[in-house]
C-alpha cells in the first residue's frame, strides 16, 4: 500500500485559534507536523496488520506527549490543560490508537504515579515514562465487571513485607508491551487500591487480545495475576477507594475530547476534498445539495465540539471542572466524531472503505473510543443523575 501523504488542513470556523496562546499554537503545530511526518504514512499499513508500532513510544516521548502537564522536576512536561488537549486532538488526527497510548501513559499511568504516590515512587517511575524508555498501562477492566468496576473481584491479601495479588484484567491497552502496569485491587477490607505491579515480577502474564476490528495499531491485552508478589512499597499511599481510579478517568476522559474530535476533522477534511475533485454527473458531488448537507452539519458539529473543549480546558486550568462536565464532552465528542466519520465514509463512496483514505479506519477506531473510559450510555447516566439528582445506574 502507497504510503499516505499527509495534506490537511484544520477547520477553524469560529476562530477558536485566537482564543488559543502562540505557546499552545506552536505545541499543536509541532505534533501536527510530527503526525504528518512520522504517523501518516506508516499508520494505516500497522492497523492493517493489527500491530502496534513499537518504535512511536520513545518519539512520542521526546516529543512531550507522556504526562505534558505533570511537573517538569519529575520528566513532565509543566504544561497546561489545554496544550495536553491540542496534543491530543493533534495524536488521534493520525491515529485514535496513537492518542490512546498518550492517554494511558499520562492520564491513566503517571497521573496515579505522581497524585496518589509516594515520592518514591514518583522519582522511580516518572521520569522513565515521561521519555518513553518504559511503557505503562492502567488494569481496571475485568472480564465480569466494565462499565461497573466496583464490583471487581482482583484482590491483594496482606503477607508481611508483601501483598499477594491473584485476578485477572482485560481490555488493557499497552497491556503486552508495557513494563510497568497500575492495577486497581481490592484489600482485606473490601476497599480499593492500586498497585504498582512491574513485568518480570512472577506469576503475572499479559496474554494479547487479537481478533480486533477496531483499534488495529493498539496493542490490548490482559493482565494476570496469579499469586503475584507484589512489595508494599509498590502500593499508592494517598488513596484508597473507588475515587482513585475514577480520578484518573476524569484526566483521560479529558484527552477524549479533544482527541476524538482530531478523527472528526481528519475525516471532514478527507471528504470535503473528495466532495470537490470527484466528478459524477457533470459536476463535483460537492455541488450536490445531499453531499453539502452532510459536509454542513459536519463542520458545524466539529465546531461546537471545539469550542466545548477549549472552555472545558480553561475550566481545568483554573481547577472549576466537575467530572460530569468532562463526561459531557467525552461522550458528545465521541458520539458526534462517530456520525462524521460515517458520513465521510459515505461521501468516498467505494473509495470509503479502501486503506487510501483514513476514513474507515478512523471509523472503526471510535467504536472503541466510544466504548472505553465509560461507554456512551454510562455518560448518558452520568449526566441524567446529576441533572435530575436520580441514580438510574442501580
Ligand atoms: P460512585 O459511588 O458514583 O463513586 C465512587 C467514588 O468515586 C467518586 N467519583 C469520581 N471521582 C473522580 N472522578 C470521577 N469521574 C468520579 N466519579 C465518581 C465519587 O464521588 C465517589 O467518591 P467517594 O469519596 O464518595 O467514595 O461509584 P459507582 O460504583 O456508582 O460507579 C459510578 C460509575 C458507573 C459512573 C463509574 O463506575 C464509571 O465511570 N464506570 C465506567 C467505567 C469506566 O469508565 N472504565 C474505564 C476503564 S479504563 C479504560 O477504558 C481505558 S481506555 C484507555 C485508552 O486506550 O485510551
Ligand atoms: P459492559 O459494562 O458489559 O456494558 C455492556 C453494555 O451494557 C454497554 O452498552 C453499556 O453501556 C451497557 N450498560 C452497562 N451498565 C448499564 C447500566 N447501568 N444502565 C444501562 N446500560 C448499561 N479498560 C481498562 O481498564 N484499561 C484499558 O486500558 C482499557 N483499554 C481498552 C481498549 C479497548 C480497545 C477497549 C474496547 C476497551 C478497553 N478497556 C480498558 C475496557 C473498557 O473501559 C470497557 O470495555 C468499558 O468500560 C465497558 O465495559 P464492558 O466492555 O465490560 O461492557
Amino acid at each position: 500500500m502507497a504510503a499516505r501523504t499527509d495534506n490537511f488542513q484544520s477547520p477553524d470556523y469560529f476562530k477558536v485559534d485566537e482564543l488559543l496562546t502562540e505557546e499552545h499554537i506552536l505545541i499543536r503545530e509541532t505534533v501536527r507536523k510530527y503526525v504528518k511526518r512520522e504517523i501518516s504514512p506508516i499508520i494505516e499499513e500497522y492497523a492493517q496488520k493489527g500491530e502496534f508500532p513499537k518504535h512511536i513510544i520513545k518519539q512520542l516521548g521526546d516529543l512531550g506527549c507522556f504526562g505534558p502537564t505533570i511537573p517538569e522536576q519529575y520528566g513532565g512536561g509543566g504544561l497546561d490543560y489545554l496544550a495536553y488537549g491540542l496534543m491530543m486532538q493533534e495524536l488521534e488526527r493520525g491515529d485514535s490508537g496513537v492518542r490512546s497510548t498518550a492517554s494511558v501513559q499520562g492520564s491513566l499511568v503517571m497521573f496515579p504515579i505522581y497524585q496518589y504516590g509516594s515520592e518514591e515512587q514518583r522519582k522511580k517511575y516518572l521520569p522513565k515514562l515521561a521519555s518513553g524508555d518504559w511503557l505503562g498501562c492502567f488494569g481496571l477492566t475485568e472480564p465480569d465487571h466494565g462499565s461497573d468496576p466496583s464490583s471487581m473481584i482482583t484482590n491483594i491479601r496482606d503477607a508481611g513485607d508483601h501483598v499477594i495479588l491473584n485476578g485477572a484484567k482485560m481490555w488493557i491497552s499497552n497491556s503486552p508491551f508495557a513494563q510497568v502496569a497500575v492495577v486497581w485491587a481490592k484489600d482485606e477490607t473490601g476497599e480499593i487500591r492500586g498497585v504498582i505491579v512491574e513485568k518480570g515480577m512472577e506469576g503475572f502474564s499479559t496474554p494479547t487480545t487479537h481478533g480486533k476490528w477496531s483499534l488495529r495499531a493498539s496493542a490490548t491485552g490482559e493482565l494476570v495475576f496469579d499469586q503475584v508478589k507484589v512489595p508494599k512499597e509498590n502500593i499508592f499511599p494517598n488513596v484508597k477507594g473507588l475515587k482513585g481510579p475514577l480520578g484518573c478517568l476524569t484526566k483521560a476522559r479529558y484527552g477524549i475530547a479533544w482527541g476524538a474530535i482530531g478523527a472528526a476533522m481528519d475525516c471532514y477534511d478527507t471528504a470535503l476534498n473528495y466532495s470537490k475533485e470527484r466528478i459524477q454527473f457533470g459536476k463535483p458531488i460537492g455541488g450536490f445539495q445531499l453531499q453539502q448537507k452532510k459536509l454542513a452539519e459536519m463542520i458545524t458539529e466539529i465546531t461546537k465540539a471545539q469550542l466545548l473543549n477549549w472552555r472545558l480546558g480553561v475550566l481545568m486550568n483554573e481547577g472549576k471542572v466537575n467530572p460530569q462536565q468532562v463526561s459531557m464532552a467525552k461522550r458528545n465528542a465521541c458520539e458526534v466524531a462517530t456520525n462524521i466519520c460515517r458520513d465521510a465514509r459515505q461521501i468516498l463512496g467505494g473509495m470509503g472503505i479502501s486503506g487510501e483514505y483514513p476514513v474507515m479506519r478512523h471509523m472503526m477506531n471510535l467504536e472503541s473510543v466510544i466504548t472505553y473510559e465509560g461507554t456512551h450510555d454510562i455518560h448518558l447516566l452520568i449526566t441524567g443523575m446529576d441533572v435530575t439528582g436520580f441514580n438510574a445506574f442501580k
